[in-house]
């Protein structure tokens, strides 16, 4: 399999010697479009120091990297990302210690997408979407990249806009085509939203709609869960749960909301609820019991699917890195024996403690601790903002197009 530099968890390790993994296990894939420009449909607000190039979209990366210790891959955006030249970038992402991970298809910019990519009704609409993907397993292929991730803005506005099942069966129909030039060790991941850019209806609105796609792709296909594509209230956790069950959790594009589809730093909004899901995931880790669970959630990918309008963005990915990081430290925690007697026992309150005293512990100094003895920052944000470098970056990326929305 390509790079996914997850390490699996050992079963049975005691409680603090489990933590280390949330620094020496874990891996953080960070997006190149979470340095650009970007906004709402209301405004774009320029930042000072942003990329003008993927180069330096991977130097940003790389920059994480460098502080966190555990975002060692970058997921690319094509053709936001798109170079002449892959082996040049390639060479670029070794020299800065990085590999690649998601290669994401873009079927919802261009103007003849107006009604849809793969699903859309006119078939030479369709094989260019087709046409995209399949560009993207060429990529993956040459950069050795982990995954090709598709997200579709595909659906209807109206109801009556189009038939819904031949849309469907345009879906299953194009990604087949697509799947079948995946690179051998490459994994497809299938992400699901909601709604938007649609209004209606959505081609592949929800985790059951993706989980029967990818069950007829094949075995290298699986779902893709960003946190923000879901109903207020829905409960993610529990989506994490039957996926590891089936065997088809394969990536998280990571972020925070509190409405809609917000791309909020990570564990910013709801740290209970990012608790809940890394819990799902550890606890399938612990697992022998259920083998397929256990090796579907060391092989998930955790990757920061964000937009920093507002807020200075290589920062912002380094605390978003750290927020995770701490998240899973804490589910790490997890007295997973008391759990397991008070679920049998019927102990309500007693299994429900388990989980909330993991929750409530401050990992801080302890993953301060195992930072420095791996000659890392105690705390990665403050030693990058103390160390001038954005600054520096602020000096040196001057003229040129600022990549942006
Ligand atoms: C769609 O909202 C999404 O979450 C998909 O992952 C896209 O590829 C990404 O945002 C970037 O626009
Ligand atoms: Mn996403």
């Amino acid at each position: 399999m390509a790079a996914n530099p997850v390490v699996a968890l050992p079963a049975s390790t005691p409680a603090l010697e489990r933590v280390a993994w949330a620094v020496d296990g874990l891996n953080i894939e960070i997006p190149s479009w979470g340095f650009v420009n970007t906004g709402t449909r209301f405004r774009v607000f320029p930042q000072q120091g942003v990329p003008r190039t993927v180069f330096e979209k991977v130097d940003d990366a790389a920059t994480v990297n460098r502080y966190t210790g555990v975002a060692k891959t970058v997921s690319l955006h094509i053709p936001w990302d798109k170079v002449d030249d892959w082996a040049e970038l390639k060479a670029h992402a070794d020299g800065a210690g990085l590999r690649f991970g998601g290669i994401n298809s873009n079927t919802f910019q261009d103007p003849d997408y107006k009604l849809g990519s793969v699903c859309h009704p006119d078939a030479d609409v369709r094989a260019k979407a087709v046409g995209a993907i399949v560009e993207c397993n060429e990529i993956a292929s040459v950069l050795d990249a982990a995954a090709v991730k598709v997200w579709l803005g595909d659906g209807t506005n109206y109801p009556g806009q189009d038939d819904l099942r031949g849309r469907h069966r345009r879906l299953l129909a194009g990604l087949r085509e697509a799947y079948a030039t995946l690179p051998a060790d490459t994994r497809m991941f299938l992400e699901y939203k909601l709604y938007e850019p649609a209004l209606y209806s959505t081609d592949v609105q929800d985790w059951g709609q993706s989980l029967n796609v990818v069950r007829q792709l094949g075995d290298r296909a699986g779902v893709c869960v960003d946190t923000g594509h879901h109903a207020m209230g829905v409960n993610i956790e529990q989506i994490v749960a039957l996926l590891l069950a089936e065997g088809r959790l394969f990536a998280f594009d990571l972020n925070d909301k509190k409405y809609g589809d917000d791309d909020l730093m990570v564990g910013s909004i709801d740290p209970y609820q990012l608790f809940r899901i890394t819990h799902e995931l550890v606890n399938a880790m612990r697992d022998d019991a259920d083998p397929i669970a256990q090796a579907t959630a060391n092989a998930t990918t955790y990757m920061l699917d964000q937009c920093h309008n507002i807020e200075p963005k290589v920062p912002a990915m380094i605390r978003s890195v750290m927020n995770l990081q701490e998240t899973v430290a804490k589910a790490l925690l997890v007295d997973r024996e008391r759990l397991l007697a008070a679920q049998a026992a019927g102990d309500v309150l007693e299994a429900n403690g388990a989980l909330w005293d993991a929750f409530q512990t401050d990992v801080r100094p302890l993953l301060a601790e195992l930072r420095v003895a791996r000659g890392l920052p105690a705390d990665p944000y403050r030693a990058y903002l103390d160390s001038g470098e954005e600054e520096a970056k602020y000096a040196a990326r001057v003229g040129g197009t600022p990549a942006s929305w």
